[in-house]
């Protein structure tokens, strides 16, 4: 048999292979110890040196050609046995887990329902943007320009620079939100914009994904008067009192100018934190009249328009209002957690009916 019809008929058999094991058998008979091509390769030994040379060559070559083929056909096989496998053992991640769990509403889903409940009660829709944004929603329309020092404190995830040279970037907050809803909606505008935001960040208090509730009011007469008043209705409604002591304290956002943060009055008596009783203080917002500046890059003139914005860490105010003690277990997923400090599922959170009970 000439060389040529003896690497045809081997290059037919390995295109022939229908699995992995009949490829296996090929490459035994054609490249193994007793295989086509030693056969082949034990002539070489009755040749003159010249004749050897040239055989020897081609007779390499052709190794060469038939290993390149296995290895092709190999990978070929492997592929379509993978494709196959997919087909037929796909799991449907959606289904309920089996046996089935007593599930219960995770503390940060409930607190997150309380509070759109109440700030509903009081006139304001909720506002939702995108997670990724980029660089001038979440800081320069909010007054931190490039190279502004607060952006330092942002602890911001960046993606890969586009090609343009610009980076996208994980929301630090959700203020992008109501710069959005500024260019969207004609004021007057009474939003809140609750949310996941991310900081590149992690010890007992910090966590790199946590989540916000801001909110913001633009019209033409909104003053401090307001803001107080509002935030007053929240924190009784919140933490289910008549009646709380409120302090607010001097403080610098760039983006509200004056800037406040909010105390309310609590007792440490007996090692828990009490609200709305005692005469310590508890630090649980910020919030302030939104900047000159920020309602310039929200569209709207500010000779004609002012407004009131607050920020709260959702997490945090689910820890005091429920005496939850660790903030890292709140994205552990471990069920015995979630049943002590779970909620029943279709206890929807109303003012009339009860935020809590
Ligand atoms: C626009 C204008 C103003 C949002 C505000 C705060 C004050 C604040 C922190 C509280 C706890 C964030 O999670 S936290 O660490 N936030 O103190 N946030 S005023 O002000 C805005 C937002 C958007 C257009």
């Amino acid at each position: 048999m000439s060389l040529q019809t003896l690497e045809q008929s081997l290059i037919d058999g390995i295109q022939a292979a229908a699995d992995e094991t009949e490829l296996e058998s090929m490459r035994v008979s054609a490249l193994g110890k007793k295989g086509a091509l030693s056969e082949r390769m034990k002539t070489l030994a009755d040749m003159t040196p010249d004749e050897r040379k040239v055989a020897g060559a081609e007779l390499n070559a052709l190794k060469e050609k038939l290993t390149q083929a296995i290895a092709a056909k190999k990978a070929g096989l492997q592929a379509k046995s993978l494709e196959a496998r997919l087909a037929t053992e796909k799991v449907d991640v959606t289904l309920p887990a089996r046996p089935e769990t007593q599930g219960s509403i995770h503390p940060v889903s409930q607190v997150w329902e309380e509070i759109v409940q109440i700030w509903g009660d009081l006139g304001f829709s909720v506002a939702e943007g995108p997670h990724i944004e980029n660089d001038f929603y979440n800081f320069t329309a909010l007054n931190m320009p490039a190279e502004h020092p607060a952006r330092q404190e942002h602890d911001t995830f960046y993606f890969h620079p586009k090609g343009d040279g610009t980076r996208m970037l994980l929301r630090t907050h959700t203020s992008p939100v109501q710069i959005r809803t500024m260019l969207e909606q004609k004021p007057p505008i009474r939003i809140i914009a609750p949310g996941r935001t991310f900081r590149s960040d992690s010890d007992q208090t910090h966590t790199p994904m946590f989540h916000q509730i801001e909110g913001l009011v633009i019209d033409e007469e909104t003053h401090l008067g307001h803001l107080k008043w509002a935030l007053a209705e929240f924190c009784k409604a919140f933490f289910e009192i008549d009646d709380v002591k409120m302090r607010f304290r001097a403080s610098h956002f760039p983006f509200t100018e004056p800037s406040m943060e909010v105390d309310i009055n609590c007792s440490w008596e007996g090692g828990q934190v009490k609200i709305g009783q005692g005469t310590s203080w508890l630090e649980i917002l910020g919030s302030g009249m939104v900047h000159p500046n920020v309602i310039k890059a929200g569209g709207l003139d500010p000779d004609r328009y002012q407004g009131f914005a607050f920020g709260m860490g959702l997490d945090r105010i689910a820890m005091l209002k429920y005496g939850i003690p660790d903030l890292r277990a709140f994205f552990e997923a471990d069920l015995r957690w979630l049943r002590h400090y779970g909620f029943r599922a279709l206890h929807i959170p109303t003012l009339a009916g009860g935020l809590s009970s």
